[in-house]
């Protein structure tokens, strides 16, 4: 087997190369989308043939490379771009959850489900290496503070999901910002800073009071890497345009079955699958990637009131900013999304 650890300098990010030996077949975890000439050249120097790319999470500081591999390497019809499909990303190949297991020539790669930095975060675990994405770092753990993350799952992804591993078992964060580029889970145990000796009140105390700035490319990464790593032109255009939010409880006081005024719109950006599921009564779907904003202009008058809601308040603030640069006046995002709206008992709707 061959293993290679690469680094993006300027997101500090870690993407991993795993090649099977015996078949030349290869993987490649966390591409970053500036990398992609460093990876094609190992790959042809190497004589690899790509099988997958894995997402650790959907990306906020860069965009991934996934779409771009896929695009340069049309000659490898066995490449597969994946991602866990709790990170309600769209765009890839292949949606992975929790005990899959992925092939690539004689090897297995497990797939562990460690939700905290993000809902859909997941772990990677090859032979003795485990790949953490932002879960778990190098004496200490990516933040929770967006993308719908939470510290108490983060917790509990490191103590019971990823401590429960062997103690020799090798530690490849999605990270490191201090030049650090391995460590065990032996010694996560004993050596986090975040995690040893503290107890789930104190880490969620330590974690809810970081206070850190968003990360620069948040705006033009998350709308990207929710998409596959494509960048349409849209989101470039709207990334800086302000958007008003609404909670979902102070909607919920327009919103009313059969007193909705006509000049009122609440669009669901989420896929049909998620909207089949569970949605807002009276929402009508168009899902983030196929949101025609321009086109919209012509059976809506550009000073309606469009609410737009997604599952946790990401997708739809990059739906209301696109909206916005296409000409509507009064557009709302709903802080919390369909999240918000059943946790405060508001009565949904499922297709059956
Ligand atoms: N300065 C960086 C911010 C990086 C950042 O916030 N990274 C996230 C992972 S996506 C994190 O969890 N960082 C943990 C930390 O900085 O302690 C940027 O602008 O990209
Ligand atoms: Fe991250």
């Amino acid at each position: 087997m061959s293993f290679r650890q690469l680094f993006d300098p300027a997101s500090s990010t870690y993407t991993y190369l795993l090649a099977d030996d015996a078949t030349h077949v290869a993987v490649l975890i966390d591409p970053v989308v500036e990398q992609l000439d460093t990876y094609l050249k190992l790959l042809r120097e190497h004589g690899l043939a790509l099988h997958y790319t894995l997402e650790t999470h959907v990306h906020a500081d860069h965009i991934t490379g996934a779409q771009a591999i896929k695009q340069a390497l049309v000659d490898q019809p066995a490449l597969q771009t994946a991602v866990s499909r709790d990170c309600n990303a769209q765009g890839f190949d292949c949606y992975l959850t929790d005990g899959d297991v992925i092939l690539f020539g004689h090897e297995e790669i497990m797939v562990i489900a460690t939700p905290g930095h993000t809902p859909g975060s997941v772990s990677y675990l090859w032979r003795d290496r485990l790949f953490t994405g932002d879960c778990l770092l190098i004496g200490g753990c990516g933040r929770t503070d967006f993308q719908g993350g939470s510290a108490e799952a983060q917790y509990h992804s490191i103590t019971t999901r990823l401590f429960a591993l062997d103690d020799n078992v090798l530690v490849y964060p999605g990270h490191d910002y201090k030049g650090r580029r391995v460590s065990s889970i032996g010694e996560e145990k004993v050596l986090n800073a975040r995690v040893t000796g503290r107890s789930l009140p104190e880490f969620v105390a330590t974690m809810n009071s970081l206070g850190l700035p968003a990360p620069a490319r948040i705006h033009e990464a998350v709308p990207a890497n929710l998409m596959g790593g494509t960048v349409p032109p849209a989101h470039h255009a709207a990334a800086d345009i302000p958007v008003l939010n609404i909670s979902a409880t102070q909607l919920s006081k327009f919103w009313l079955p059969g007193k909705r005024p006509a000049s009122m719109t609440l669009l669901d950006v989420r896929t049909p699958a998620e909207f089949a599921t569970l949605h807002v009564d009276g929402a009508v779907n168009r899902p983030l990637d196929r949101l025609d904003a321009s086109g919209l202009r012509a059976t809506l008058n550009a000073e309606d009131t469009i609410y737009c809601i997604c599952q946790t308040g990401t997708r739809s603030q990059f739906a209301a900013r696109e909206l916005r640069a296409a000409g509507f006046r009064n557009v709302v995002h709903v802080d919390g999304g369909t999240n918000a709206w059943q946790s405060a008992g508001l009565p949904v709707k499922r297709d059956s």
